[in-house]
C-alpha cells in the first residue's frame, strides 16, 4: 500500500492523533525558538549550537523530515523541504563526528528521497556523502571517529595528536547509508570503505568471540578490551542484521557475523538477576560489570527482527531473548516514579534494573525502549507491547512537555522535575516516529520493504529482482560480488 493511502486509514485512531499532536508540537516549538539551530533548548528559548556536525545547521529539520512524512504534517514537511532547498549548507569547515552526520543527515535526507522521491535530497545526501570520504585516508581504511567537512584530511587528529582509537559503534554504523549511497550513484567507492571495515573486523582475533568497542586506525588493532551493547558498541551488532535484511537476505557474510556475535553475547554477557530480570552485562577485560545502558535497550528489538533467520533451532530462544530483554526494559521504566527510565541501569549491590548512582538518573528523550516495543509488537502482536508505549508517551506528556517544547529530565526518580534545557533531534526522528508505529498497523513501512538506520530513518530493502539487469556495473551487483570475495 502507498504511505499516503496508508495515511488517510490510520488517521482515524485516536493513539495516533496524540502522537501526531506531540510531533507538531515539538515542531513547532523548535519553530518558534530555534528554527534552523541543530536542536531547541526550550527553557532558554534559543538553539542548541554544539560543534557535533562540524558547522551544518537544521539537525532537527533534516532528522523530522521522514516523521512529518508519514505523519501526514504536510505544511510542516513543505516548510522542511524548503528549508533544506534554501538554507541547508554543506559547504562548511568544522570538524564533525562522521557517525552522527552520517546517521542523522545522510540518513535523513537519503529517507526523506526514497519516500518523497524529491531530487533535492538525493543530491544533497550524495554532496554529503563525498565528505565524509577523507576520514577513510587512514593506514588501513579504518575510519576516524571526526572529519574535516572542508576538505582533505590527513589521518592525524586536530592539533597534531593521534585520535588513537575509533569506536566499534562508530566505525560499524555507516553500512546502510553508504549502500545506498553507491546505489544511487553507481559509485561503487562507498561500498568499497565500508567492506573494508567489515573485512578487517570480521578477520581480527576476538576474545571469546566478543567484539571489543575500540580500534586503533592505524595499527588496526583493538585498543582495549571493553564489550558493551550500549554506548560505543550498540548499532555495530543492528547494521550487521540489517545490512543481511537491507540486501534482501542475500549478505550471508553480515548474516553469519551478526549471529556468530550474537552467540558469544549470550554465552558471556547474558544474564539473569536475582529477582529473575535478563539483562546484558558489560564486560571489562573478561570481568562483567553489572549494568546496562538505556542505549543498550535497543537490542530487545534487533534480536527480535533477527530470530527469524537465524535458523529455526534458535527462533524461539532469540524471540524469548528479546522479549526478556524488553521486559526488563520495561522494569527499569516501572520502576521509577515518572515511569521513564534510567540512563544506566544496575543489576549489583541490590539494584535490580534501578539507578542507585545520582549521576546515571537522566532521561534524554531517547528513543530505544520505544524501539524494542515497537518491533516487539510487530513481531508478536502481544497488546502489552502497545500498553507500556502508551504509558511511555503519558510520562514524555506529563514530565517531558513543557510550555516551549519538550525536554529531558534530570533524574527520573525525583518527583520535583527538573529539565535539562533539550529537545533531541533524535526525539523527533525516532521516539515520535517508533511510537507512531507502534500504534499504525503493520504495512505502514511494512519490515519486509524497509530497514531503519539506527537514527530511525527508514531505508528501503534493496529487492533482488531490481539488480539483476545490470549485475556487473549497478553498485548492488557489485555489492554482492565483494561479499563473495571476502
Ligand atoms: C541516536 O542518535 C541513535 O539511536 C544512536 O544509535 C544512539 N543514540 C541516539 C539515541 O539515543
Amino acid at each position: 500500500m502507498e504511505i499516503m493511502e496508508c495515511l488517510e486509514i490510520y488517521l482515524d485512531s485516536s493513539d495516533i492523533l496524540v502522537l501526531f499532536q506531540m510531533m507538531k508540537f515539538a515542531w513547532d516549538s523548535y519553530k518558534r525558538y530555534a528554527w534552523g539551530e541543530n536542536e531547541l533548548r526550550p527553557l532558554s528559548k534559543n538553539g542548541n549550537d554544539d560543534r557535533t556536525f562540524g558547522g551544518l545547521k537544521g539537525a532537527s529539520i533534516i532528522d523530522s523530515l521522514d516523521t512529518l512524512y508519514i505523519m501526514g504534517l504536510d505544511d510542516e514537511y513543505q516548510e522542511a523541504k524548503e528549508w533544506v532547498e534554501n538554507n541547508l549548507k554543506l559547504n562548511v569547515g568544522g570538524e564533525a563526528s562522521l557517525f552522527e552526520v552520517n546517521i542523522r543527515y545522510v540518513g535523513g535526507l537519503l529517507s526523506a528521497y526514497y519516500l518523497t522521491g524529491e531530487e533535492v535530497f538525493k543530491r544533497k545526501a550524495v554532496e554529503l556523502g563525498r565528505k565524509l570520504l577523507p576520514a577513510f585516508n587512514t593506514p588501513t581504511g579504518i575510519p576516524h571517529g571526526v572529519v574535516n567537512l572542508a576538505g582533505s584530511w590527513p589521518w592525524r587528529a586536530p592539533g597534531g595528536d593521534l585520535r588513537r582509537s575509533s569506536v566499534l559503534a562508530e566505525v560499524g554504523t555507516l553500512h546502510l547509508e553508504f549502500v545506498h549511497l553507491s546505489e544511487l550513484t553507481k559509485d561503487s567507492i562507498y561500498i568499497e570503505k565500508v567492506m573494508n571495515i567489515r573485512k578487517h573486523l570480521n578477520q581480527l582475533d576476538k576474545p571469546h568471540g566478543l567484539y571489543p568497542n575500540a580500534l586503533n586506525p592505524v595499527s588496526g588493532n583493538w585498543e582495549q578490551h571493553f564489550v558493551s551493547i550500549g554506548a560505543l558498541g550498540d548499532s555495530f551488532y543492528e547494521y550487521l542484521i540489517k545490512s543481511y535484511l537491507m540486501s534482501d537476505r542475500t549478505d550471508e557474510e553480515a548474516k553469519k557475523m551478526y549471529y556468530d556475535a550474537l552467540e558469544a553475547i549470550d554465552k558471556n554477557l547474558v544474564q539473569r538477576s536475582p529477582g529473575g530480570l535478563t539483562y546484558v552485562a558489560e564486560w571489562r577485560g573478561g570481568v562483567l560489570d553489572h549494568r546496562m545502558d538505556h542505549l543498550a535497550c535497543f537490542s530487545g528489538g534487533m534480536i527480535g527482527i533477527g530470530a527469524e533467520h537465524g535458523g529455526p533451532g534458535s527462533r524461539q530462544h532469540q524471540l524469548d531473548l528479546a522479549a526478556n530483554i524488553t521486559h526488563t526494559c520495561h522494569e527499569a521504566y516501572r520502576r521509577t516514579p515518572t515511569m521513564l527510565g534510567p540512563e544506566v541501569f544496575r543489576f549489583d549491590d541490590g539494584a535490580e534494573a534501578t539507578a542507585p548512582r545520582v549521576n546515571e538518573r537522566h532521561y534524554l528523550l531517547r528513543p530505544e525502549v520505544v524501539e524494542s516495543y515497537m518491533y516487539m509488537w510487530r513481531l508478536t502482536h502481544d497488546p502489552k507491547y502497545r500498553d507500556w508505549g502508551w504509558e511511555v508517551l503519558e510520562a514524555l506528556e506529563q514530565h517531558c512537555r513543557i510550555a516551549t517544547g519538550f525536554s529531558g529530565v534530570i533524574d527520573v526518580y525525583s518527583h520535583m522535575i527538573q529539565h535539562d534545557n533539550l529537545q533531541q533531534s533524535f526525539f523527533l526522528a525516532e521516539t515520535l516516529k517508533y511510537l507512531y508505529l507502534l500504534f499504525s498497523e503493520d504495512d505502514l513501512l511494512s519490515l519486509e520493504d524497509w530497514v531503519f538506520n539506527t537514527e530511525a530513518h527508514p531505508l528501503p530493502v534493496i529487492h533482488r529482482n531490481c539488480t539483476q539487469e545490470a549485475e556487473d556495473t549497478h553498485p548492488v551487483g557489485l555489492l554482492a560480488r565483494l561479499i563473495g570475495l571476502l
